[in-house]
């Protein structure tokens, strides 16, 4: 350790184990492409590209530049009753890449913001219709989607349950997640069994009266939870059934836009569209804050009534569009653009699910799930301590292998670069095989 420990001590850190971590830190000081710097001097390989941000690796030159410029030409600009040049063309952009119709887009500055604020349109929305009844929320088991008393409520991450279930919405209800090792386990990509499932939304939409639902709020592959691709047709059949009984159907793609399916949208993977999709991360490649909420048209339009002097909708944040971010935004978009990102994401699809499941027949290992570049590998709990195993793989991983691997608990997720070379890909699943092979 390079630094002094008392250094360590000011920060309370974000979903860190923060006294175990500050016995040991591990500190970042700088990063190039695909590797990190660390403070004593490595390049780490990065496997999670930041934290599902930066699939573009880290300080792309052409993003680099336009924060630089931007930041000098115009720091800030007041968000409300008036705009600037570059959150215009940053929303056009946008929408442009979005499956129609969602051609109107809100701006946030996190994944937590996109979703408080996808929830809060969809009330406004009915509330506008006439359709005020419409308060509850559907979520679903195992969902995440981010920190805010909003998000927590839909999501169905039992840590965030526990801790905070006192203060949570009242009127949300989950449907069941899609996740079952009997009929699914080492599936490759997207699993055969499971489509009944969406008729959770049925029983819900009958035992709460459809007419009360608001919307139906999923991640089109949950990220955080463990990597669980939908089961075929899954998504199509929600779809159908919020369009019978008039729920609006929310798209969360903090972590599936941009790239991690091979297509701009999870939605355009699936072929099927939600009326709102929540983003953030790739936006900007991580580089700096942003999320968005899209929307349709006819939601937007529905709000577009009273009075023309009157604000439609009442809400925003102080860094809505911010005009640094949005430069962050518009490189990244013409990098996924002119670098053919999403058909490199296509291309590595197949090698990374052969090296994914070559670590199957590991017996630590449990279950190995993918879908696009999305990777999660269950590892076996250790006897009488859960979470262990994984904690001691990730610190290996850096300290001996050099190399960043993210896990939850006994999870191990892999979220390579879009970019990737094949060979680091092959290299990373090497280095974890090592280490299952040489960790108790
Ligand atoms: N929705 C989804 C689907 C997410 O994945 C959020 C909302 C919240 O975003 P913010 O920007 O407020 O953090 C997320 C965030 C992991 C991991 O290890 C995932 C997230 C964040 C940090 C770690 O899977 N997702």
């Amino acid at each position: 350790m390079t630094t002094e420990h008392a250094a360590y001590e000011s920060y309370w850190m974000p979903f860190t184990a923060n006294r175990d971590y500050k016995k040991k830190p591990r500190v970042i000081v700088g990063a190039e492409g695909h590797y990190y710097l660390t403070d004593d001097g490595r390049r780490v390989y990065d496997a999670f590209s930041g934290l599902w941000t930066c699939g573009l690796g880290h300080c792309h030159p052409k993003i680099v530049e336009a924060v630089q410029q931007q930041v000098a030409k115009l720091d800030y600009a007041i968000a409300f009753q008036v705009g600037h040049d570059k959150v215009f063309e940053l929303a056009r952009q946008v929408t442009a890449m979005a499956p129609e119709p969602l051609n109107k887009v809100f701006f946030t500055n996190s994944g937590s913001e996109s979703v408080d604020s996808a929830l809060k349109i969809a009330l406004a929305y009915h509330r506008a219709r006439g359709e005020g009844h419409r308060t509850r929320f559907i979520g679903r088991e195992r969902g995440y989607h981010g920190v805010n008393f909003g998000g927590m409520s839909v999501g169905g991450m039992f840590a965030n349950r526990k801790a905070f279930g006192a203060s949570l919405l009242p009127a949300v209800d989950h449907l069941r997640h899609t996740h079952d090792l009997e009929h699914n386990r080492f599936t490759r990509g997207q699993p055969q069994w499971g489509v009944h499932l969406a008729e959770d939304l049925e029983r819900l939409a009958a035992l709460h009266d459809a007419s009360n639902i608001a919307a139906v709020i999923v991640e089109p592959v949950p990220g955080s939870s463990g990597i669980l691709p939908p089961p075929h047709g899954y998504l199509e059949r929600l779809r159908e059934i919020c369009d019978q009984h008039g729920i609006l159907l929310i798209f969360d793609e903090v972590i599936t836009a941009f790239g991690r399916l091979g297509e701009p949208f999870a939605a355009h993977r699936f072929g099927v569209t939600p009326d709102l999709i929540t983003t953030a991360k790739g936006l900007t490649n991580g580089v700096i804050p942003m999320g968005a909420v899209l929307v349709q048209d006819r939601i937007y339009d529905a709000l577009m009534s009273g009075p023309e002097q009157i604000i439609e909708l009442f809400h925003g944040y102080t860094y809505s569009g911010h005009p640094v971010a949005c430069a962050a935004g518009l490189a990244a978009l013409s990098i996924y653009e002119e670098e053919g990102i999403f058909e490199q994401v296509r291309e590595l699809e197949g090698h990374f699910e052969d090296a994914i499941h070559s670590l199957a027949d590991h017996p630590k290992v449990t279950d190995v799930r993918n879908l696009g570049l999305m990777g999660g590998i269950d590892l076996q709990p250790r006897e009488g301590a859960p979470g262990m195993r994984g904690m001691e793989i990730h610190k290996r991983c850096f300290w001996d292998e050099d190399i960043v691997v993210r896990h939850s608990m006994d999870l191990l997720q892999f979220s390579p670069f879009l970019n990737s070379r094949p060979a680091d890909i092959t290299m990373t699943f090497e280095k974890v095989r090592k280490l299952l092979d040489s960790v108790d």
